[in-house]
């Protein structure tokens, strides 16, 4: 078995296969100490927490994660909170950055005998249509190679070789919000002990805790905004002001260690499998991060992957692989849609120049309801901590 790609998605494949008595390699086109050390996601949902822990894959969260409930609303008139802990089906989110993941899944994988090969780049996937696919790879001397094998795991992203290899007859369903963020990461403790939401005329402003010394802040920003144009004192200036920290409470500044220009935008691929290839995560669908479910996707998405590769190949049960991709579509439509509602709510006013009233008018009423209806806060919370 060949997995393309070591993010969670990878690795947790890896190492639910393993554990279950199937063999497999992990070829990763960058150098560990690039997949150990990018921050990304942080925020892991209940769901995600119970795959790793029935797994045997939870140790290092469950150390150092910190649990989280509450996320704060602020906008022209006020500011409220949302114990969203408190709602829908009583669940938190765990902060727990997605490298400190990785390095856990990677020292449990390699610990457990796995083999994982790294600046090794699959070029191509071939034969995906035969029971005998190979993946061509790019080693890490530059030498072309082949692995042959039964089955290949595209865990490689949206731009990676899994992809590429899809024959005429998958859909992809895209969607461009139109939207940019430039999506920072800061040498300083957070600000407020909740994921802050500001929304405001300039654009939209994010706050989400990372650890006790650093903090991700979002600040929505035109289409090609280049990130090098942003200069330290601009980006917390920007922040106070659609933070509103004068009325509020200020942020805590420090070094920008992290600066991308993310453009909002969702796809998903259809089906999941074609022929002897099968995608998950981001290869399988992009979300747009304004509800943080991409890493959480993978997860769900590799361990049911790797609970019927095993029923496949271990118990000669091929039922669950062929329903993976119908299984897997309705966890991704369900995390898309809230997305989308997610990106309406966040960014009303787009456009300085236009008529935004109606859009205005819209996300003013989303805010309301969630202010005052149970029913709504209900919704909210068992969508926003749920995969
Ligand atoms: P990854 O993590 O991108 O890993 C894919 C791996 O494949 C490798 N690769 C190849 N290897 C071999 N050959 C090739 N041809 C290859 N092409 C690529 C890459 O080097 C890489 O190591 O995909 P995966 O496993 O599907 O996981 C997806 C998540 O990483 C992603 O959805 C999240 O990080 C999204 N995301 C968040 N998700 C959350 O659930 N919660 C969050 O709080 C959250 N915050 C974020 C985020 C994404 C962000 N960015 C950078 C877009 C914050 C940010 C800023």
């Amino acid at each position: 078995m060949v997995i393309v790609g070591a993010g969670p998605a990878g690795l947790v494949l890896g190492n639910v296969l393993h554990s279950g008595g199937v063999d497999c390699v992990i070829l990763e086109r960058a150098a560990e100490e690039h997949v150990t050390t990018r921050a990304r996601a942080g925020f892991l949902a209940a769901h995600t927490v119970r795959v790793l822990e029935r797994n045997g894959l939870a140790e290092g969260l469950r150390r150092r994660g910190q649990r989280h409930g509450v996320c704060e609303f602020r906008t022209e008139d006020d500011r409220f909170r949302l114990d969203y802990g408190r709602f829908g089906r009583g669940e938190h989110h765990t902060v727990y950055q997605q490298h400190e993941l990785l390095a856990d899944l990677l020292e449990r994988f390699r610990g457990s005998g796995g083999r994982i090969l790294f600046e090794t780049e699959a070029t191509v996937v071939r034969d995906a249509d035969t029971t005998r696919p190979s993946v061509a790879v790019r080693e890490p001397d530059g030498r072309p190679g082949t692995w042959r094998t039964r089955y290949v795991a595209g865990c490689d992203g949206r731009h990676g070789a899994a992809r590429r290899a899809l024959k005429p007859g998958s859909v992809r369903h895209h969607r461009d919000h139109g939207v940019s963020w430039l999506g920072l990461l800061a040498e300083a403790p957070p600000s407020l002990d909740a994921v802050g939401y500001a929304l405001h005329r300039r654009g939209f402003a994010g706050h989400m805790a990372r650890s006790s010394a650093t903090t991700r802040y979002y600040l929505q920003c035109a289409r090609g905004t280049t990130p090098e144009t942003w200069s330290e004192e601009r980006i917390w200036d920007e922040l106070a002001l659609r933070m509103r920290a004068a009325d509020y409470g200020p942020l805590r500044r420090g070094r920008i260690l992290q600066r991308t220009v993310v453009a909002l935008e969702s796809d998903v691929l259809e089906p999941l499998r074609h022929g002897s290839l099968f995608l998950a995560g981001d290869a399988a669908s992009l979300v747009a991060p304004s509800a943080a479910k991409g890493a959480n996707l993978a997860v769900l998405e590799a361990e049911i992957l790797g609970r019927a590769l095993i029923d496949d190949l271990v118990h000669a049960d091929p039922e669950p692989l062929d329903r993976y991709s119908a299984r897997c579509l309705q966890h991704i439509w369900r995390a898309q849609a809230f997305s989308h509602w997610m990106v309406e709510l966040l960014h009303g006013a787009t456009d300085p120049n236009g008529d935004c009233r109606f859009q205005d008018g819209l996300r003013h009423s989303r805010i309301e309801a969630l202010r005052t209806s149970r029913t709504q806060q209900d919704w909210f919370a068992e969508n926003y901590v749920g995969v």
